[in-house]
């Protein structure tokens, strides 16, 4: 069990602590190093920084001083943070957790509209806003906000350095249940839910899922796609490397060439990013030939895949290409970070793997009388889970059946098999009804997947007078691929090879891209005709 004491402040742990343990000259942040975007000459890359933990914790302190000095923040205070991924954002969140506040992250994506709802909803008295995205927050019109900007370097920006000796921030001593952030998720669909999570939370998603499967080092360098917003960015870009004195890339890039430029010319050796993104990449490296061409990954000792369900055929994939096994794992941001996994030797493809040492798992059906009971091994049920990080929504009447007897419902349907493994089957809400027979998109995709032609996949059920809903795929072709009958014929039979007649798409539609969430996910329900009147 986790213990920790009952005075905890997480960013005095992960900052000031391990600089006491192993001092301030290590490097924590890299930014830059990459190609310009469009229209720089051939080979400039954007300006390079590595930030020390020394120097981290300079601008950390000074804006702590700032924020409880001019700006007024009082412990307690929930202060929205917004900006693409970089070292500056994550000075902010620091900074915050040092001040004893509360971090509200938000996607840099997120609209006006979407900003009002979660400050009113969060009740947000300051903000902490890169200048870039300043203009959607002004137009947010949240009344009484104090907003203060960073990276714009000028006399404005709240990071600008101060004259003279930092001057050291003595971190709040706040509870260990002391709420530390508040991070906002609408899932796939819905309206947004803010779920609230405690300094002791944070600390304890680094010593479970990180140290106990994950497994980093401190001359690890981390890097990935998730942003800082989504639980899964902050947990594998800041709060894991600063755990273990190792250091991150912060810096957002577009596309899988991105991806694979930032490994090379950071020599990342951890990254995090989504089941779409592994095949994206694949596809480039494909495309450069065996030798991998420009991309260099041989600084890569950990692969992390979460945010959805990881086919095995990518991950056989992956594997065969780099020699890297892929730790797949479910995450919430209800539940902060990822409770099932699996590392090495343990991995078995296409299962997620086994509850984190500290979470307990398992697959649970309605009795008919209101109560979940667990159901055997093999059968498919409700995925339910406990561990020392939970779900508390701010305010909001679906914390009474997500938390039911102890248990997180994280409303994912899952199979249990005898090894003792997870195995997806679909988010509960995706599961397609025909003729009587109960069908996983995401078996269906997985399938497609395997098949040249398709590069990505998304099944859902639509209506039909006959079998009440009807297998339906949607497809993204490889390039190349003509988008005809003659595709679909050969994407149809692929299918009925592989799968039982019943769960066979009726249907092929073909699409340039697939609807998803700012945080990668796929919202099949944007795909689902609607119901006739
Ligand atoms: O929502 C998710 O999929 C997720 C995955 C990993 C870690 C954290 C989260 C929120």
């Amino acid at each position: 069990a986790l213990a920790y004491p009952d005075r905890l402040n997480c960013g005095a742990e992960l900052l000031d602590r391990t600089i006491e343990r192993l001092g301030p000259d290590r490097p924590a942040f890299h930014s830059g190093g990459l190609p310009l975007a469009e229209g720089g000459s051939p080979g400039a890359r954007t300006p390079r920084r590595t930030w020390s933990y020394g120097e981290l914790r300079g601008t950390v302190d000074r804006l702590a001083h700032v924020l409880t000095g001019e700006l007024g923040v009082v412990p307690g205070n929930r202060v929205l943070l917004r900006g693409p991924t970089s070292p500056q954002l994550a000075a902010c969140w620091l900074a915050v957790m040092k001040a004893g506040a509360v971090a509200v992250t938000v996607l840099a994506a997120h609209r006006a509209g979407e900003l009002a709802t979660i400050c009113r909803l969060a009740r947000i008295s300051h903000a902490l806003c890169d200048a870039r995205s300043a203009e959607e927050l002004a137009a947010a019109e949240v009344p009484g906000l104090r907003t203060a900007l960073f990276g714009s370097g000028d006399a404005h920006d709240v990071l600008r350095p101060a004259a003279g000796e930092p001057q050291r921030f003595e971190a709040v001593a706040t509870a260990a249940d002391d709420v530390a952030l508040i991070a906002f998720t609408s899932g796939t669909t819905g309206t947004p839910k803010g779920c609230v999570h405690f300094h002791r939370d944070v600390l304890a998603i680094a010593d479970t899922f990180a140290a106990r499967v994950l497994r980093p080092r401190g001359d690890d360098v981390f890097a990935g796609t998730p942003p800082l917003g989504f639980t899964f960015g902050l947990g594998g870009l800041v709060v894991f490397p600063l755990r273990v004195g190792a250091s991150a890339l912060l810096e957002s890039w577009s596309g899988a060439a991105g991806t694979l430029e930032a490994v090379a010319a950071h020599q990342v050796s951890v990254l995090f990013t989504a089941p779409t993104a592994y095949r994206a990449m694949l596809a480039l490296l494909d495309e450069a030939g065996s030798g991998g061409g420009p991309y260099d990954l041989s600084s890569l000792r950990r692969c992390v895949s979460a945010g959805e369900h990881l086919p095995a055929a990518t991950w056989e994939s992956w594997y065969a290409r780099t020699g890297l096994r892929i730790i797949d794992g479910i995450g919430a941001t209800e539940l902060l970070h990822i409770f099932i996994s699996a590392a090495d030797e343990a991995i078995r493809p296409g299962r997620t793997g086994v509850p984190v040492p500290g979470y307990q798992a398992r697959v649970v059906a309605e009795d008919g009388q209101g109560a979940l009971v667990p159901v055997p091994d093999g059968a498919p049920g409700l995925l339910a889970v406990r561990g020392p990080v939970g779900c508390r929504y701010l305010a909001d009447e679906r914390q009474r059946s997500y938390v039911r007897d102890g248990w997180n419902i994280t409303g994912d349907t899952y199979v249990r098999d005898a090894e003792g493994y997870f195995r997806y089957i679909a988010r509960a809400d995706d599961m397609i009804i025909s003729a009587g027979y109960n069908i996983s998109g995401p078996e269906v995709e997985e399938v497609l997947l395997r098949h040249p032609d398709v590069s990505e996949a998304a099944v859902v059920g639509c209506p039909d007078e006959r079998r009440g809903r009807v297998v339906v795929a949607h497809v993204v072709l490889a390039p190349g691929v003509a988008q005809d009958s003659g595709t679909a014929e050969r994407l149809r039979q692929f299918a009925t090879k592989e799968l039982a007649p019943y769960k066979c798409p009726r249907r092929f539609v073909f699409a340039t891209q697939l609807p998803r969430t700012p945080t990668g996910k796929l919202q099949r329900h944007r795909l689902r005709e609607p119901e006739p009147e």
